[in-house]
């Protein structure tokens, strides 16, 4: 399809964390306009494509946005306004060649990634399409993701002493996505009265969930298994099993350890501690279980969990298809973490996911720490089938917005199926 841009605009806004980020507008010549809000994460890979911050510190402690606002206003759209597109892939494209540096870093991957984002929702919109139909590439059957609930908070996300930095519900058995929705939203309300019970406070971490003052991952698994059962479900795959990122990278030190609740362990000791959490509770999936430089320890990994535990690379992986690629074919984790300015552009996006669904990865849509009420990410997930999405507790409006969009498009389309794809059943 055609079209020609004739607008761009953008604005610095904040985030849920309240750090500037850039809303981006963008209107197409046949006068459809769309917008798009940045995500930002805070437990970023090394590799991930590079947000541009001001350095300012008179503004924002230098975490301004402007130089990436400025950045839209000026070259971006100025080649975007420039001639007709046949595709968002080449806009995309030509973006990237604009910027020039492979890392997105001179005209900043927030400000990309803004622009592809608005430009993608004005195309659905221009065709008279919903943005998960207009996504949806050929050949793939749309369907409701599980949703994974970010209900206890750790590592880099909370001022508590938890080293992990997510554990999340999911939902696995619910008979569809507005069950799989309340249970969630249940799960989380016994927890709250749980830890309440229990003497912790229940502040919540940057994602939504609980930040209770605990040291052991275990003692925190303890708490959302009693939870479930609280609540009146069934720990485990038929029921709410439970999924795990404790973003390793963030507690590995120099000297390769890594540095859990004060005890310093290897990558085995950390192999070996999985497979005692994996035995003791219903975790079907950990992201992130060791950091992302440590490839033999994530080859060893997968070799001793992979069979029967999702394994979910995303420091490691930064969403890039050529880094993914790489890593299939070392045999590492089976599944990758999505993030959209990870790699700074939705046509970069879907073919990270395209490569994961060749090679029977499975693929988990994620948000950023730093949100905003955007949605695009469920529609992002369902157009792809890909089963799975996290978008933090069942609380905060910009964690809700993503799920309240899903149940909206569920009320909408239900001839569309909930759950895995079947291959990660
Ligand atoms: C992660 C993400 C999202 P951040 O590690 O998976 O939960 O955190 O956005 O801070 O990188
Ligand atoms: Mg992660």
């Amino acid at each position: 399809m055609t079209f020609t841009v004739s607008a761009l605009n953008a604005t610095e806004i904040l985030d849920s964390r309240g750090r500037p980020t850039l809303n981006v507008t963008v209107r197409l010549a046949d006068g459809t306009t769309a917008d798009a809000g940045v995500p930002s994460g805070a437990s970023t890979g090394t590799r991930e494509a590079v947000e541009l911050r001001d350095g300012d510190t008179t503004r924002y402690s230098g975490a301004g946005v402007q130089n990436a606002r400025d950045h839209v206003q000026g070259e971006l759209a100025d080649l975007l306004c420039s001639r007709p597109w046949d595709a968002l892939a080449d806009a995309d494209e030509a973006m990237n060649d604009l910027d020039a540096t492979g890392t997105k870093s001179r005209l900043g991957a927030n400000a990309i990634i803004g622009c592809s984002l608005a430009l993608s929702r004005a195309l659905a919109q221009s065709a008279g399409q919903e943005l998960h139909t207009h996504l949806a590439p050929a050949g793939v059957a749309p369907s409701l993701p599980v949703p994974h609930f970010n209900v206890l908070n750790g590592g880099a996300h909370a001022p508590n002493p938890l080293d992990f930095q997510e554990f999340m519900i999911a939902p696995l058995g619910a008979p569809s996505l507005p069950e799989a929705i309340r249970a969630g939203a249940e799960v989380y309300a016994a927890l709250r009265t749980r830890l309440h019970e229990a003497g912790h406070a229940t502040g919540l971490g940057d994602e939504g969930g609980f930040a209770p003052d605990i040291l052991q991952p275990e003692d925190a698994l303890r708490m959302i298994v009693a939870a479930i059962t609280d609540a009146g479900y069934t720990p485990g795959r038929d029921g709410i099993a439970i999924a795990l990122d404790p973003a390793a990278s963030e507690f590995r030190q120099k000297d390769g350890t890594y540095l859990v609740a004060g005890q310093t362990l290897t990558s085995g000791d950390m192999i070996a501690r999985y497979e005692q959490i994996t035995a003791d509770f219903p975790v079907w999936s950990i992201e992130d279980g060791l950091g992302e430089d440590d490839t033999a320890g994530w080859q060893q990994l997968t070799t001793t969990l992979g069979e029967h535990i999702q394994l979910v690379g995303d420091d490691n992986f930064v969403t890039n298809p050529a880094i993914i690629t790489q890593a299939i074919k070392d045999h590492i984790a089976n599944a990758a973490l999505i993030k959209v300015n990870q790699i700074g552009t939705v046509t970069e996006t879907l073919q990270a996911m395209a490569i994961c669904r060749d090679a029977n990865y499975a693929a988990m849509v994620s948000h950023r720490s730093g949100e905003t009420p955007d949605s695009f990410i469920a529609d992002l997930a369902v157009a792809t089938g890909c089963g799975q999405i996290k978008s933090g507790a069942p609380a905060r409006g910009e964690r809700v917005a993503k799920y309240n969009r899903l149940l909206t498009i569920a009320a909408a389309h239900p001839e569309l199926p909930y759950g895995l794809m079947d291959k990660q059943a």
